[in-house]
């Protein structure tokens, strides 16, 4: 099987590279990315002298160039990561979000079409259910939960979700699409609420706490999704929506306070700044859907995630040092001089 993974120098498709170029020697991975600020070549260097393993660079709303690659490559599916993923640049820009996230899905779904697939994959987001009470812990999202959208990103993963749908049911696309609650785990762009408080811990800098904390979050270990999607290529149902999600709630100062107890920081690093605006409250997956019929069952509680996390970042300080100095973008230049 060749599978086509779009957003691969990414923090989930990364892993989810990692586990496809490992678990299955026999199949080959492909992975298209544009490199934007959080692509990183630096997360696919395990796999990329792999047999099994091919990198391109490209851009999922190039319409010429994703043909041209669909047609040269002879894809059998199609596992779409590729997207802008953080609310708050939503928030700053929201144009680079409808650009990628709503047509570069209809450019790849036009490829898919256009040169045949066994499926299409969309990766989506319990952000697009909206969000829930935080006194009503009875009340999770299931795969029919209207779609009822806060911000720009949600707004545009939740167009892509219903464009996914239009081209199954009227073009016959084989589709499936997942909606995952909040991940973590190696390979996290230090942007988003967990690295971002491990590498500022760290560095002993003040950590920015939107609001008072409160706000709850679903907390998934990222190998735990990214078994989940290989198992709804494996055995899924065209049409379907999988949700994802462990039962993990924990509020953001909850997060904040366990990050600093396992690093023997201080609180004192707290700062309450600025609520993010239309921030949601709270987000829980019921997954009863992918547990009862592909029998998926997620490996890490929050409290074992989030240690193996921290170790992870302490073991590999030059990973997101890169980052944060800025040389990972360098990473593209220095890889493929000697290969051009
Ligand atoms: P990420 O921002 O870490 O990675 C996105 C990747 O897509 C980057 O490598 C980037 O270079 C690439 N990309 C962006 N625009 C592109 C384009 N036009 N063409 C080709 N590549 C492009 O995001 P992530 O956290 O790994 O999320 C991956 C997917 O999972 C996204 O679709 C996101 O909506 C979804 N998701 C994320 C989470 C989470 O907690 N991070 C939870 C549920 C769903
Ligand atoms: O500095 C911060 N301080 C803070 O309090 C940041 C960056 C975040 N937060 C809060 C906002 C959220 O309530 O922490 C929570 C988590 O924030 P993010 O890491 O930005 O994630 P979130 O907004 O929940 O969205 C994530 O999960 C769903 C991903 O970024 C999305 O791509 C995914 O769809």
């Amino acid at each position: 099987m060749k599978i086509l993974v779009t957003g691969g120098a990414g923090f989930i498709g990364g892993n989810f590279a990692h586990l496809m170029v490992n678990t299955y020697p026999e199949d080959e991975i492909v992975v298209l990315d544009a490199l934007t600020y959080a692509g990183n070549l630096e997360t696919l260097e395990p796999v990329m002298d792999r047999p099994n393993f091919k990198f391109i660079k490209g851009d999922i709303t190039d319409r010429e160039f994703i043909d041209q690659c669909f047609e040269q490559e002879h894809f059998d599916v199609v596992v779409n990561f590729a997207a802008e993923s953080h609310v708050d640049r939503s928030i700053e820009d929201p144009g680079i979000f409808l650009r990628t996230n709503i047509l570069g899905v209809q450019t790849l779904m036009d490829a898919c079409r256009k040169y045949g697939i066994r499926r299409y994959h969309q990766v989506s987001t319990d952000e697009v259910y909206g969000d829930l009470p935080l006194d009503r812990p009875d009340l999770l999202f299931h795969e029919d939960t209207p779609i009822h959208t806060s911000s720009p990103y949600s707004a545009s993963k939740a167009s892509a979700d219903l464009l996914v749908l239009a081209y199954h049911r009227t073009f016959g696309l084989p589709v499936t699409i997942s909606r995952c609650s909040n991940n973590y785990g190696p390979y996290h762009f230090p942007e988003k609420l967990i690295p971002l408080v491990i590498s500022k811990a760290l560095a002993e800098e003040p950590i920015p706490v939107y609001g008072e904390g409160a706000n709850v979050r679903d907390w998934l270990y990222v190998n735990d999704h990214c078994t989940a999607i290989d198992l709804i290529l494996r055995k899924g149902k065209d049409g379907e929506i999988y949700n994802i999600g462990g039962h993990n709630e924990v509020s953001n100062l909850d997060v904040v306070k366990t990050i600093l107890k396992a690093l023997d920081k201080p609180e004192s690093l707290i700062h309450f700044v600025k609520d993010r605006p239309g921030h949601d409250l709270r987000y829980a997956m019921d997954p009863t859907k992918i547990e009862t019929e592909l029998g998926w069952k997620p490996e890490y509680r929050f409290e074992t995630g989030i240690q193996k996390t921290i170790d992870w970042y302490l073991s590999n300080r030059d990973w997101w040092e890169h980052i944060v100095n800025g040389e990972y973008q360098n990473y593209y230049a220095r890889m493929y001089r000697e290969r051009v």
